[in-house]
């Protein structure tokens, strides 16, 4: 009868114990955190909008990027929208002054958003599976063709409020997207 006990005893202990670990395991695991984005003609889900996206920082998040759109797209994230907007319309100033045609001015904007941003973009701490990035390892600016989805995973370790956005111009110039409303907020939890 002891020993029934003892053993009794040892399989809801065992028991108990698996139980233990399969709640513990998960704690210790980075959780994932999916987020879907239509990117539209000029808006994130629907023009003129972007809906406020929370994660964790540290957290992995699997950005998946539909464009519904005609015009190209992006998803970038900057800490400041106006400053990063400001930056921007000072190089379509100085472009939209030239002599040249609008698909030329359109590709040399192209050419210097992507130069700044990149530059910028190496100051934060981000990470993204670099098969997905552009070019640079480090920063987040992930272009979308019409008809194209694109998923990649990005990982942010600082906390803070953040804004996603488009800053192309197809189909708006002189305006980017940005300005039509195409920009969201991403807040970043501790
Ligand atoms: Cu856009």
């Amino acid at each position: 009868m002891k020993s029934a006990a003892l053993v009794a005893s040892i399989v809801i202990i065992a028991a108990v114990a698996a139980a233990a670990i399969l709640v513990i395991v998960p704690m210790f695991q980075p959780s994932i955190r999916e987020i879907e984005l239509t990117l539209v003609d000029y808006g994130f889900n629907r023009p003129g909008f972007g809906p406020t996206l929370r994660v964790k920082a540290g957290e992995i998040i699997v950005v998946k990027l539909t464009n519904e759109g005609a015009h190209t797209h992006e998803f970038m994230i900057v800490p400041d929208k106006e400053k990063s907007l400001m930056m921007m319309k000072k190089i379509v100033e100085e472009i939209d002054a030239m002599d040249i045609p609008e698909e030329e001015k359109l590709e040399k904007y192209d050419e210097e958003h992507h130069h700044v941003m990149e530059q910028m973009m190496r100051m934060y701490d981000f990470e993204v599976d670099p098969e997905r990035l552009n070019d640079v390892p480090s920063m987040v600016m992930i272009t979308v063709e019409p008809d194209q989805t694109v998923t990649f995973r990005l990982v942010i370790n600082t906390p803070g409020e953040y804004w996603y956005l488009c800053q192309e111009a197809g189909g708006t110039w002189p305006e980017l997207h940005q300005e039509r409303g195409m920009f969201g907020r991403l807040i970043v939890e501790a």
